[in-house]
Formats: structure tokens, C-alpha cells, sequence
């Protein structure tokens, strides 16, 4: 099994910092699953990203080149899977395709995509309860459309992809009620994908750690303030393995009872034979032919 994901979300979403986290959480597993990224030195790349986080207290910088991360994914050890992340460039969303950029190529990642993961931060989904701080309300507005037209046209053609709607940023969240409100908005944001019991429709709240400071005190680049201590992170991921698993085992289900029902038809069609006589057996009881 090899699985395609992308995180879908603008620029300053915190889609790179929740792979570094997950990389760092994973790499020593939780629940018995971890993850392993194939090239090496893409790993020390992503361990270099997280440790500018945790030593030296700084936000990562902005991701310059969109860069497809291998991983295998183990369960007690054992391989269950590979996949690849496609961590794009900064302001991509943003642009039309063109010949020479990279758009179109981005786009077709995403139709293919076996799991596509949403990402909308806390702090902006919550600015439009309040609808304070106009720049910020402004920001979520802007930002949910532009997704509701990019999640059509990734699930258009592949409906059946994993649809992770990922809450980034829920340490913005203070209170059940906040958590209540962005899980409330997220579903009437994309409320085609949550009709019927859709079981591959998730909606994830993830947070990297415990931060203070203002929305403009999060920047890439800027000092954190805070501990830093990833919640969460996993489950988002697994998911997709989870329904790929689910549907294999059915296909086998569903290929055993068929096998049993053989079984059972050429145990009839044995126990037919082994009732006529030798005699019976060349004629296929045809009397008439015997006896000429
Ligand atoms: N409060 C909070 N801020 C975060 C979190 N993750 C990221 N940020 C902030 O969001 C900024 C952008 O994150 P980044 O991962 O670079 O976003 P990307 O452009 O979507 O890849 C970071 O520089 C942080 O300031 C989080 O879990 N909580
Ligand atoms: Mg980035």
C-alpha cells in the first residue's frame, strides 16, 4: 500500500510545522504505530526544522520549494504502508497555472491524492464569531472560499479520498465552546462533504503545544512564547491507513465467503459422484447406453 496526502491551506496555515511535529512525535510512534521518513537526509531536514523550533524557540521560516516527503508507516514494528506528503511552497494557492510554474503539477497531485487534509487555524475560524478583528474575519472569509473551490475540484474527480478537515492552531481554542464553535463552522463551511455518515470525512483538532501572544506575534520567523508539545498529531494521518485497511479487509471478507461458497458447491457436486456407482460414473447413469 502506498498512499498519496496533501495538506491543502494558504500560505501561514501551519501546514510545515505540523509535519515537523509529526515527523519528531512519530518517528518514537504512539499506540504502536510510527512513522519513518525512506531518505535520510530529508529526515535530518525535517529534525533540523523542529529543533530550530524546540532549541532555539523560533518559528520555522516560510517553505521556499515544494518538496514530496517519503515515509513508511509501522505497526508493532511491522510495515503497513508507505506514503509520500507533498509540502508546497509558500503563495502557490494564490497563483493561476501557468507553462512554466508549477501549478498545474500541484493540482494534478492533489486529483490524485488518496487523502486530502484541510487545514483552517483555529484563531481564524474563531475571528468569525466575534467578528472583531476585521483583518482577521476578512482573512477567514477569503480563505474559506478559496478552499471550498479547491476541495471541489481535489474530490471532483476522487471522491472517495480521506477528507480530513484539520483545526490547526486549537491551542487558540480556550474553551469547549471554542472547540464546539470550530467544529460547528467547519461543517457548515463544507456541508456538502457531511451529509449521510460519510466514514471518510474527519474532522481533527491538532495544536503543536501551548503558545501566548496575540494573532500578529505569530509569524514565521518569530520567537515562541510558550512550550512547545504536539497533541494529536497522528490520528489525521493514520485515518486514511485506517479506511485503506477497513476496505481491503472487506475485499478479503467478501472473497472468503465466495470461496465457502465454492467450497460447499464442489462438496455437493463430490458427494453426487461418490454415490453413483463405477459403472454409473463412465455413463452418467444413461442406462440405455450402458446396456449397448
Ligand atoms: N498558536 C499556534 N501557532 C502556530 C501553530 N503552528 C504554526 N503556528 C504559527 O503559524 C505560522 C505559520 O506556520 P507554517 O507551518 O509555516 O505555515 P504554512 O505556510 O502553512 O506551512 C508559524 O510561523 C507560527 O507562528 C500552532 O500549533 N499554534
Ligand atoms: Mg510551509
Amino acid at each position: 500500500m502506498s498512499l498519496k496526502l496533501t495538506m491543502i491551506g494558504p500560505s501561514g496555515t501551519g501546514k510545515s510545522c505540523y509535519l515537523y511535529a509529526t515527523y519528531f512525535r512519530m518517528l518514537e510512534g504512539i499506540g504502536g504505530f510510527n512513522f519513518n521518513c525512506k531518505d535520510y537526509n530529508q529526515g535530518l531536514d525535517l529534525q533540523d526544522a523542529w529543533d530550530m523550533m524546540l532549541d532555539d524557540g523560533v518559528w520555522p521560516a516560510g517553505t521556499a520549494e515544494s518538496t514530496a516527503f517519503d515515509f513508511t508507516c509501522f505497526y508493532r514494528g511491522s510495515s503497513i504502508g508507505d506514503f509520500e506528503w507533498l509540502d508546497y511552497r509558500g503563495g502557490l494557492l494564490k497563483q493561476r497555472e501557468e507553462k512554466d510554474n508549477d501549478v498545474a503539477q500541484f493540482l494534478q497531485h492533489v486529483q490524485n491524492s488518496d487523502a486530502i487534509l484541510v487545514c483552517l487555524p483555529a484563531d481564524l475560524v474563531l475571528s468569525s464569531r466575534s467578528g472583531e478583528n476585521k483583518k482577521q474575519c476578512a482573512q477567514w472569509r477569503s480563505m474559506a472560499t478559496r478552499l471550498q473551490a479547491l476541495v471541489g475540484k481535489a474530490t471532483d474527480g476522487n471522491p472517495n479520498a480521506a477528507l480530513i478537515f484539520l483545526i490547526t492552531k486549537s491551542d487558540w481554542c480556550k474553551s469547549a465552546d471554542d472547540g464546539k464553535y470550530c467544529v460547528k463552522t467547519v461543517k457548515e463551511c463544507f456541508k456538502k462533504y457531511f451529509y449521510g455518515t460519510p466514514e471518510h470525512v474527519m474532522i481533527a483538532a491538532t495544536r503543536l503545544g501551548k503558545f501566548e501572544g496575540e494573532f500578529d506575534d505569530f509569524q514565521q520567523g518569530a520567537e515562541i512564547v510558550g512550550d512547545v508539545d504536539p497533541h494529536n498529531i497522528h490520528l489525521p494521518i493514520l485515518f486514511p491507513f485506517y479506511l485503506h485497511t477497513t476496505a481491503a479487509a472487506q475485499g478479503f471478507e467478501a472473497k472468503a465467503r465466495s470461496a465457502r461458497g465454492e467450497e460447499r458447491d464442489y462438496a455437493r457436486k463430490a458427494s453426487a459422484e461418490r454415490e453413483k456407482s463405477w459403472w454409473g460414473k463412465f455413463w452418467d447413469g444413461d442406462e440405455s447406453d450402458a446396456f449397448a
